[in-house]
């Protein structure tokens, strides 16, 4: 069986990691299995939003300590850009993507959830940074990302004491936006990737890519790239079919992809 399960509700993808043997660890060949999920579901027309979730007790345990312990400088370098580019192309693939975090969210792990757009866990998850502990630092993003999210002060503490937190403490850190039961947790995710998918695919993927852009440019660029979104958007059916079906009094607006 794949390390990686594929599956689609609707116009929903849902990629599930499956290496329970090491809670879902990083290796090599497993993360080019997620890569090429990945690609497969961002070739899909039909998908509006994709969910990454773990099975078993862990969304992802971390880079495998296994692999990686034997390996030199050289040879981490280009291994360790595996996860690097993997999380890369996360953050800007087209499709919105939803971290499902089922359980341990480690090291890669939570490297690679941070890539995601938006993060929910169960109430069992447990989250962290833990490479300052193993002699190491992120290799994946996670120094970059972290603070981003968290802000500076709060990701330098969790990366310096490598201290693992409860999902209530991410929710109030605001590195995860929801908190769920684990039995309710996938329900939740896929009712939150409808609601998005509702909306107009074109000005969903508009907004991501702002967003994105404005994270490193001035507030007037930022602006001005979002204006310019904003104008292309008025070339849309979408645009036409969204404000007309306001005008109109009409509830329930399709749009198509
Ligand atoms: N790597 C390799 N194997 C792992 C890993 C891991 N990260 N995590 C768990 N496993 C294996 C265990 O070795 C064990 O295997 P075995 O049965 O053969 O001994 C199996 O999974 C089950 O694990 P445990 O028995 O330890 O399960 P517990 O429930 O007792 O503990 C924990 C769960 C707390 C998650 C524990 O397994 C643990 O601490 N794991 C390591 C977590 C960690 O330190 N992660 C960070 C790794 S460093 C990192 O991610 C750096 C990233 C930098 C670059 C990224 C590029 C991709």
């Amino acid at each position: 069986m794949s390390d990686v399960l594929y599956e689609k509700r609707n116009h929903t993808g849902i990629l599930t990691f499956n290496r329970p043997s090491s809670l879902n660890a990083l290796c090599e060949s497993f993360m080019k299995e997620i890569r090429d999920a990945l690609e497969k579901a961002e070739k899909d027309p039909e998908l509006r939003a994709l969910i990454l979730t773990g099975c078993g007790k862990s969304f992802i345990a971390g880079a495998d300590i296994k692999e990686m312990y034997a390996k030199d400088a050289d040879s981490i370098f280009a291994w360790s850009a595996l996860g690097s580019e993997l999380n890369m192309k996360i953050e800007t693939m087209k499709l919105p993507v939803i971290a499902a975090i089922n359980g341990y969210a480690l090291g890669g792990g939570l490297e690679l959830a941070l890539a995601c757009d938006i993060r929910i866990a169960s109430e069992n998850a447990k989250m962290g940074l833990p490479e300052t502990s193993l002699g190491v630092i992120c290799g994946a993003g996670g120094t970059q990302r972290l603070p981003r999210v968290i802000g500076e002060s709060a990701a330098k503490e969790l990366i310096y004491t490598a201290r693992r937190i409860d999902a209530q403490e991410a929710l109030r850190l605001g590195l995860v936006s929801r908190v769920v039961s684990a039995e309710s947790l996938m329900e939740e995710a896929l009712r939150l990737a409808e609601s998005i998918g509702k909306n107009a695919p074109i000005a969903v993927r508009s907004a991501k890519e702002a967003i994105r852009f404005g994270r490193d440019a001035s507030i007037e660029e930022g602006c001005l790239f979002e204006r310019e979104a904003f104008r292309v958007l008025f070339e849309t059916e979408d645009q036409k079919t969204g404000m007309g079906a306001f005008i109109r009094k009409e509830k329930n607006v399709v749009f198509r992809n």
